[in-house]
């Protein structure tokens, strides 16, 4: 297991009203920088949505290609195998660990956001209408009921189980619910102030202190867009790339990682391939560290 990640390809754009970023997997499948990892990586499966809807209409496509996401990382997680999600966009969040959480009853699961956005509106709270705006509240049991009863009808995650790391760009609304619920937020401000070293270090001891198992939740738009530009939604004034490579060494070197997503990769918007690589380097991360 340790020196291998099953790899889940998340095809989907419906989530953001961003076609684009369906098409992640698919350059990921033949990227040069993904095959000189050889066989390490292995392409479990693909996953793409039923219907090209949008907004609210793509609800009942999302809560399907995600029931069938997470029966794939249920699975995974019974054989005790490594996964990565590469996504397409974060409403693979619902899938990935709605199945990792169910699958490890009664063992608890944790949960680090990193993303420059908070992703947590409701049905209710969305401006937008778009999915990809509620996934880590759908986790924690709040929204609409098809997207918090995916697989189990109970919450996936408890706040104190969860932090979001990299947040710079959200409505009050999602803030004010997290913060009702206690979940800790680490700020772009905090990061600038103390450095994303100490802070990625005090989110692992958020996650690993408190949860048998926990995963990592990487959206790239968390990193600046001049080092990562192919996003669905890119946020100036964010993390550096190398910091948060070597940060991730707390989480990864730890045997409580379930497994991880990187999401939102936009191929279209990427230049230089610079996004595609960075992934790459994530990946390659992931695995060095689970060979030592
Ligand atoms: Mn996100």
């Amino acid at each position: 297991m340790a020196n291998q990640i099953e790899l889940i390809g998340y095809a989907c754009g419906i989530g953001a009203g961003i076609h684009e970023c369906s098409e992640g997997p698919a350059v990921l499948q033949s990227s040069p920088y993904l095959k000189e990892l050889g066989n390490a990586l292995h392409w479990n499966t693909i996953l793409t949505p039923e219907h090209t809807t949008e907004g609210v209409k793509a609800l009942k496509d999302v809560v399907s290609i995600n029931t069938k996401l997470a029966e794939t990382t249920a699975q995974l997680v019974a054989q005790n195998k490594f996964f990565i999600t590469l996504g397409g966009d974060h409403t693979c969040a619902i899938g990935t660990w709605s199945g990792v959480a169910t699958a490890l009853k009664p063992l608890s699961l944790g949960l680090v956001w990193i993303d420059a956005h908070l992703d947590s509106h409701t049905d209710e709270t969305t401006p937008s209408g778009n999915i990809h705006g509620m996934p880590l509240a759908a986790l924690l049991g709040q929204g609409n009921a098809a997207l918090t009863d995916l697989l189990s009808p109970n919450p996936k995650l408890l706040p104190q189980r969860v932090c979001i790391v990299g947040a710079r760009s959200f409505e009050p609304e999602e803030q004010q619910l997290l913060e009702k619920l206690g979940v800790r937020i680490f700020y772009i401000e905090e990061i600038a102030q103390r450095g994303l070293d100490k802070v990625l270090q005090e989110a692992h001891s958020i996650v690993s202190d408190n949860s048998d198992f926990y995963g990592i939740s990487l959206d790239l738009d968390a990193v600046d867009p001049e080092e990562a530009p192919g996003v669905g939604t890119p946020e100036s004034h964010g993390l550096h790339e190398t910091a948060l490579l070597n940060g991730l060494q707390y989480f990864i070197q730890d045997p409580k990682l379930i497994g991880a997503e990187i999401v939102e990769f936009n191929p279209e918007r990427d230049k230089n391939q610079s996004t595609e690589i960075l992934i790459a380097k994530l990946l390659k991360k992931f695995l060095v560290n689970r060979e030592e």
